[in-house]
């Protein structure tokens, strides 16, 4: 159902936004795990556009934040390249590394529309600023960001200021979100699914109901999928792993029912770290998620 049927994949090798090393072979291990030729099968033409080249001896900090300069560079680079694959007519799907790349993902994709809706599909709801972070790690600062909160080297990053609007984002199975980011989302009265709701109304109807509240506001859809969104016990293979999250079979639904919308404009998929993994299972299932994602047929 999703109209576009030429995927661009990006592979961003980035680990310097959070602690753990290793998170820069997410790439590899998911190309590794069959990603082109699952999308191939399903029928659409796919072109792999490489990785973006993200150089791991820089270790800077400015103050708060750790890797500032790398990341910012590699960010404005990303950007750029989703952007350009989004002007010739293609899906950009972007594979990390580290949450931080959305920064770049997002200041890139959000130029080619008035109303972007976001998917963020995480353990975590990455609304830190420079000045609410426990970590200085700017894996967990990559929606503020681009709300236009935060460092202005990253808020300003590819366009000045906000990239995407607070009433156009939807968080999914947040269990793990720090004080200041509660504040950040009370304030801005962003929509959060988290894992109680995700409990209580059950998968379908969460997804049914952000699918129909963006589907009201918004002329483009990103999924940023972090796979510490999945519970721990289906996902190892990530740096900040989380109990309690959602299974194997609520995240195949929900992918399944985006795909179903056709409102589904560009993706990505981050976080997977093959060196904590056991022997490559969440890259494994980051493809899986994509073949749901992009409507591989059950029968
Ligand atoms: N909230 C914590 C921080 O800002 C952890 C963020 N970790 C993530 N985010 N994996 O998705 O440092
Ligand atoms: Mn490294
Ligand atoms: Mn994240
Ligand atoms: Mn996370």
């Amino acid at each position: 159902m999703n109209v576009n049927r030429n995927i661009s994949i990006i592979g961003v090798p980035m680990d310097l936004g959070q602690s753990r090393r290793g998170v820069d072979m997410g790439p590899s291990a998911v190309r590794y795990a069959g990603m082109k030729e699952r999308l191939l099968e399903i029928g659409y033409e796919v072109k792999d556009l490489g990785d973006i080249t993200v150089d791991h001896t820089l270790d800077e900090s400015e103050g708060q934040l750790k890797n500032l300069n790398e990341i910012a560079r590699v960010s404005d680079e990303l950007a750029a390249t989703s952007d350009g694959v989004i002007k010739e007519g293609n899906f950009p799907l972007i594979v990390g590394g580290d949450h931080s790349i959305a920064i770049g993902s997002l200041a890139g994709i959000s130029r080619n529309y008035e109303n972007l809706g976001v998917i963020w599909y995480d353990a975590h709801g990455d609304l830190n600023t420079p000045e609410t972070s426990p970590s200085g790690n700017i894996h967990g600062m990559p929606l503020a960001a681009s709300l236009g909160i935060g460092h202005k080297r990253l808020v300003n990053l590819y366009a000045e200021g906000a990239k995407i609007k607070p009433e156009n984002l939807v968080i999914i199975g947040a269990r793990s979100l720090d004080p200041g980011e509660k504040e950040l989302i009370r304030e801005k009265g962003i929509r959060v699914y988290t894992m109680h709701e995700v409990d209580r109304m059950g998968m379908p109807a969460v997804i049914d109901e952000a699918i129909g509240y963006l589907k009201e506001r918004t002329d483009g859809l990103h999924l940023s999928l972090d796979l510490d969104g999945l519970d721990p016990s289906e996902a190892p293979g990530v740096g900040t792993p989380v109990m309690g999250g959602m299974t194997y079979r609520e995240s195949h639904l929900a992918m399944e029912m985006i795909h179903e919308s056709g409102m589904l404009t560009s993706a990505e998929f981050v976080e997977v770290n093959p060196i904590l993994d056991d022997r490559n299972r969440t890259a494994d299932l980051a493809v899986g998620l994509m073949g749901s994602l992009f409507g591989e047929k059950l029968k």
